[in-house]
């Protein structure tokens, strides 16, 4: 099994993976260790990553990209409603209220859930699979949905700049010891899409994240539509294009104003756009300098200071309390952005890490720390909760309607708390976001946990009921388990019925998913005597807003696989026309080449015909010839024959036969 780390982007997703000589980005069938974020869909098969990239202006309609931020979101979610109008291809209401997209493929009208795009994206990205990282935004439980149609088997989610900290970190030799004050690095990542910071306390062996802080709004992709804007204006005006209504045309200027961008980070002079026959046959060009651009990207430059001015606050640091400042994520690129940060912190900041592949490098660090496989050096990492969640419960007929911040803001994460209720019947506790102001979705209902057959203690007294509450490795709420514990004769004097319930830590920062063992004496670690217990688990029904249902999560993997077989199929058939392709030309060059001392004229213009029928073949009924047929084509002929058959007219004469043959004529 190899042990991977993915980074799932926006715009860009990179894999690295662990092995013993350390941790390698690996390059895709393209040569290329960044594949796109793009999923596209054809009446044959499905394009995933630099293959779908190119279909972007071609196949617009049916070629997803810059879905991540869709991951969760209600169709009717402000967020997704602003993007909307904006996109080339067609988003579609579900069932559930969620966004999903509607395509054409195989010839069909098709709807898929963003669930099921990340999972093809991860079925091309995946090796054999094991952790992925996402950033935490996308919301998690949904991501995790996709992985599963994947069929990965994701060790972790992990946030992006807990992922860089620990690509940082672990290499360091001179972290301060345990007892020493903790040196504190700031990350920085600016992506296409969003802004995020954090501050990050290194000591040896450990690193735990203080605080977290972020736009998800703000990222490359901002810079690229204020470019996209002007140039629309000043064609309408100059060419009289409006070329907002022609999507192709619109693509073709987001995809050079982007290369713009990219270029005015090198070079401050006066730069030319130019396309060709970019609409109604017109030719378009325009200039733009640095300056110009600053001027025009202000509103989002000025963004930049919040998030960081926002970690330093919540981390309770100065700014004298930082060691560095690293940054990492394409758009840090934009010098405006650094020299603001820069500004910011009053001190230089740091490219230590490899600005595209530290998330990745870092995932996979953390896959490899996690599996048996590897021996790495220990390093324990603490992240945080990012947004506080409260929970609050009712029952049917008892009054008494309560709630509790459970998981305040940056709270250390993965992280156990056991609560304790005193009911009499089944209650249902609802698990929220507490700031919704904060939350980048406007639902901020987690999930509601209905935990049963409650019921009262003998004597008709209130049972004690224990619930934990966790956040897991993947940053995941839930109500993990409930039990009911069970007075024995003789004590119900010393049981203290609390009005209020009691949250308990039983937090350990490396907590893992899954282990047993949690039954606790409920009263360990008191003062008080010990107490006889009986403790009975109890069923909890769980509504998580957006997971997805058992069955549905099911059908995607179902569909998944066979979306997988009928790529295969399409590419085994392609692999087969390419090989017959190859032998045309190569037979070719050889008539008219080594063969040519040996053949007379006619011999070589018979063949030179079959040749020409067997290309027209090819390319008109063999297009869609199944790939049985063509795969008689991918036999090799031997033709030492044409070389060292002696009696060469009856090799050409075999030659023909299976030419013939070949064609079916
Ligand atoms: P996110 O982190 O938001 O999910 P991502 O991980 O896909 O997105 P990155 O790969 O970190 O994003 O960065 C891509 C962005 O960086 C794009 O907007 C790209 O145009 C921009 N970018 C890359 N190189 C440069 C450069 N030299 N100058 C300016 N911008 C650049
Ligand atoms: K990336
Ligand atoms: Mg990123």
């Amino acid at each position: 099994m190899s042990v991977v780390g993915i980074d799932v982007g926006y715009q860009n997703c990179y894999i690295a993976v662990a092995r013993s000589g350390g941790i390698e980005t690996i390059a895709n069938e393209y040569s290329d260790r960044c594949t796109p974020a793009c999923v596209s869909l054809t009446s044959k098969n499905r394009m995933i990553g630099n293959a779908a990239k190119s279909q972007i202006t071609t196949n617009f309609k049916n070629t997803v990209h810059g879905f991540k931020k869709f991951h969760g979101r209600a169709f009717d979610d402000p967020f997704v409603q602003s993007e909307k109008p904006k996109l080339p291809y067609s988003l579609h209401k579900l069932a559930n209220g969620n966004a999903g997209i509607k395509v054409r493929y195989l010839d069909e009208d098709k709807v898929f859930t963003f669930e099921q795009i990340t999972g093809m994206l991860l079925t091309k990205l995946k090796e054999t699979g094991s952790m992925i990282h996402i950033d935490w935004y996308a919301e998690r439980r949904s991501v995790f949905d996709a992985t599963q149609i994947a069929g990965l088997n994701c060790l972790r989610l992990i946030n992006d700049t807990t992922a860089v900290a620990l690509a940082y970190g672990i290499y360091k030799q001179d972290l301060p010891t345990p007892e020493e004050r903790p040196r504190n690095v700031i990350f920085v990542d600016m992506g296409h899409s969003s802004f995020q910071v954090s501050i990050t306390a290194f000591n040896k062996g450990k690193l735990k994240v203080l605080a977290t802080a972020f736009d998800l709004y703000l990222g490359g992709r901002n810079f690229d539509e204020a470019l996209v804007d002007y140039f629309c204006e000043e064609f309408k005006s100059k060419y009289k294009l409006n070329v907002r209504e022609n999507p192709r045309a619109l693509l073709r200027l987001h995809q050079e104003c982007e290369k713009l961008k990219k270029l005015m980070s090198a070079n401050s002079s006066d730069l030319p756009l130019n396309i060709e026959c970019f609409m109604n046959d017109i030719d378009v060009s325009g200039r733009m300098n640095r300056g110009q651009f600053e001027d025009m990207c202000a509103q989002y430059l000025m963004r930049v200071d919040m998030p960081l001015k926002a970690v330093l606050e919540q981390s309770k640091l100065s700014r004298d309390d930082i060691y560095a400042v690293e940054i990492v994520g394409g758009a840090t690129r934009i010098p405006a952005v650094k020299e603001r940060i820069a500004k910011f912190f009053g001190k230089d900041i740091s490219t230590t890490l490899n600005a595209d592949e530290a998330v990745a490098r870092g995932c996979a660090l953390q896959c490899a720390i996690l599996s048996p496989a590897f021996k790495v050096r220990e390093f324990s990492i603490t992240d945080v909760v990012p947004f506080p969640i409260t929970l609050r419960w009712k029952s049917p007929t008892e009054d008494g309607l309560g709630e509790c911040e459970v998981f305040s803001k940056n709270h250390a994460a993965p992280f156990s708390k056991v609560i304790t209720f005193h009911k009499k019947e089944p209650f249902s506790l609802e698990a929220f976001y507490s700031s919704p102001q904060e939350l980048p979705y406007p639902d901020h209902r987690i999930g509601c946990f209905s935990v049963q057959n409650v019921a009262p203690q003998p004597d008709g007294d209130s049972s004690k009921v224990k619930v934990k509450v966790r956040v897991n490795v993947h940053g995941i709420f839930s109500v993990s388990s409930a039990s009911l514990i069970e007075k024995q004769k003789g004590e119900g004097e010393d049981m203290q019925i609390d009005s209020e319930p009691m949250v308990q830590n039983e937090g350990k920062a490396e907590d893992q998913e899954g282990t047993s063992g949690e039954k606790q004496d409920p009263a360990a670690g008191g003062s008080k005597p010990k107490v006889k217990v009986k403790s009975i688990d109890l069923p909890i029904v769980a509504n998580n807003i957006r997971q997805l249902d058992c069955d549905v999560l099911n059908d995607f993997v179902e569909y998944e696989h066979q979306m997988i077989v009928q790529d295969k199929l399409v590419k085994e058939l392609n692999d087969a026309k390419n090989a017959v392709e190859e032998y045309v030309y190569d037979l070719r060059d050889k008539l008219c080449g080594i063969y040519e001392k040996y053949i007379t004229e006619e011999d070589s213009n018979r063949l030179t015909l079959m040749l020409e029928d067997t290309e027209n073949w090819l390319y008109e009924d063999g297009e869609d010839q199944p790939k049985q047929d063509i795969s008689i084509f991918n036999l090799r002929w031997d033709f030492m024959i044409l070389e060292k058959h002696e009696d060469r007219p009856r090799a050409f004469e075999e030659l023909g036969k299976k030419l013939q043959l070949y064609m079916k004529l």
